[in-house]
């Protein structure tokens, strides 16, 4: 355990970006005992994580302060809360792209003070981050873009708009022919909406390089994922999905080539036999809604309880970072519909019909080398929750352990859902 770990606190930059510092004062304290115990607490971790583990130290600070004097030397920054929002055109106008789903129980009172109960955590935890002024995220940001995916989500926004600049993206809800025309409008409403903001055109070239830059993360995500499906696992699963919900605050050059280092020495550990769970341990493959940074609930009880976390089939996961988007478009026009083609394949159960997920579920599942499948259902999430039907019934068919589980961030549960793992983990030990 590294003990001088410590998530740090910068109360002036706090102060300049308008938060509420001394309720966020109690923010580092809390999130350096969380970091330590289900992190630090690992053994044979990849020493290559030490990136990883400075880039939560300095999630509050260092990188705050990166992106407020990026914004200062004019470099716009756009929020987004979903993997259907188009990152490579933020790059490509000039601008910083960050994700700011929120994945804490901290905000959600501030939310509920306004927004219904019976609603997503994440939305709430989104939305109570900003109206208490607790995220120095949406303090730093220009523009949110959001879109229309769930209910929960779309609604939100009229409200969100209220405290901060908020545009929406229409995503339909169907992948017909006609819906990819209204999409490529969407998207180019998006490039323009950016590039008022940046004051810039994106232009061919321009958008070359942003779909380079963002392919290249998506690649290095890739092959850290294939990686960490040999058995025995070189890197734990909690340890991965870190890794995929820092790629949504971090610097997208640097974090690639930070990854492919880990990836590296994944390859020697893999080499030289070195693992963190022997080939007999249980391992699972999770998927469902996404889990936003801190949301680290799931990946610590199953990993506690003996297994080993070997895929995450979500947003905060492979749905985003499955698809590349083919590079050779020989004009601007075929650049934004291969990107739009490309964000017509991820597969949110907002979609109807959506089998192609199910397929996809069984694909990775396939390849992650996992021996039972968790579904994660975040509550009141209907689309998912009614999705994961079907996802049982094609897990039954095949005789693939299956357990379906609806939670939100509150602890209450997590004696619960402990009993429940653990019984699922002598089902397929048995
Ligand atoms: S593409 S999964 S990031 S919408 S907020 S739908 S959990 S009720 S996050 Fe999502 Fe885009 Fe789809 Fe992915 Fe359900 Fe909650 Fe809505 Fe959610």
């Amino acid at each position: 355990m590294n003990d001088a770990f410590q998530v740090h606190s910068d109360p002036e930059l706090w102060e300049e970006l308008g938060m509420d510092v001394a309720r966020f004062s109690g923010m580092p304290p809390m999130l350096t005992n969380a970091y330590k115990n289900i992190f630090l607490s690992q053994h044979n971790r990849p020493e290559k994580m030490s990136y990883f583990d400075d880039m939560v130290a300095n999630i509050h600070t260092g990188r705050i302060r990166e992106i407020y004097d990026a914004k200062k030397g004019g470099k716009p920054v756009i929020g987004t809360f979903c993997v259907y929002v188009p990152e490579e055109l933020v790059v490509a106008a000039g601008g910083i792209c960050i994700g700011l789903c929120g994945g804490a129980q901290g905000s959600i009172a501030d939310a509920e003070k306004i927004l219904p109960r019976n609603i997503c955590p994440m939305v709430k935890s989104a939305f109570g981050f900003k109206v208490g002024k607790i995220c120095p995220y949406f303090q730093v940001v220009d523009l949110v873009y959001g879109e229309t995916t769930c209910d929960a989500k779309k609604k939100t926004w009229e409200l969100l708009d209220r405290y901060v600049p908020t545009h929406v993206m229409e995503i339909p809800q169907m992948k017909r022919e006609r819906d990819k025309w209204l999409w490529l409008d969407e998207v180019k409403d998006f490039k323009a909406a950016v590039e008022r903001i940046t004051d810039t055109v994106a232009d061919f070239d321009a958008v070359a390089d942003g779909i380079k830059t963002i392919n290249a993360k998506r690649f290095a995500l890739q092959r850290l994922n294939a990686l960490r499906h040999h058995n025995p696992s070189p890197i734990s699963g909690r340890d991965m999905l870190l890794i995929e919900q820092i790629a949504f605050y971090d610097e997208p050059v640097r974090f690639a080539q930070k990854v492919h280092e880990l990836c590296d020495e994944l390859e020697q550990r893999i080499g030289n036999g070195v693992s963190v769970a022997p080939t007999s341990t249980p391992r699972v493959m999770v998927s469902g809604t996404p889990m936003a940074l801190p949301n680290w609930k799931l990946h610590f009880i199953i990993e506690s309880a003996g297994a080993i976390v070997v895929n995450e089939e979500s947003c905060i996961g492979t749905r985003y970072y499955k698809d590349l988007i083919d590079e050779s478009s020989a004009d601007l026009e075929q650049q934004l519909e291969r990107l739009t083609e490309r964000y017509m394949k991820i597969d949110c159960s907002c979609f109807t019909p959506n089998d192609d997920r199910i397929a996809q579920v069984l694909k990775e599942y396939e390849a992650s080398g996992a021996e039972g499948i968790i579904d994660y259902c975040l509550q009141f999430c209907h689309t998912y929750n009614i999705e994961a039907v079907k996802l049982r019934e094609a897990c039954e068919a095949r005789g693939i352990p299956f357990m379906s589980i609806e939670t939100d961030y509150a602890p209450d549960d997590v004696g619960q859902l402990q009993t429940r793992v653990e019984a699922f983990l002598e089902q397929i030990r048995g």
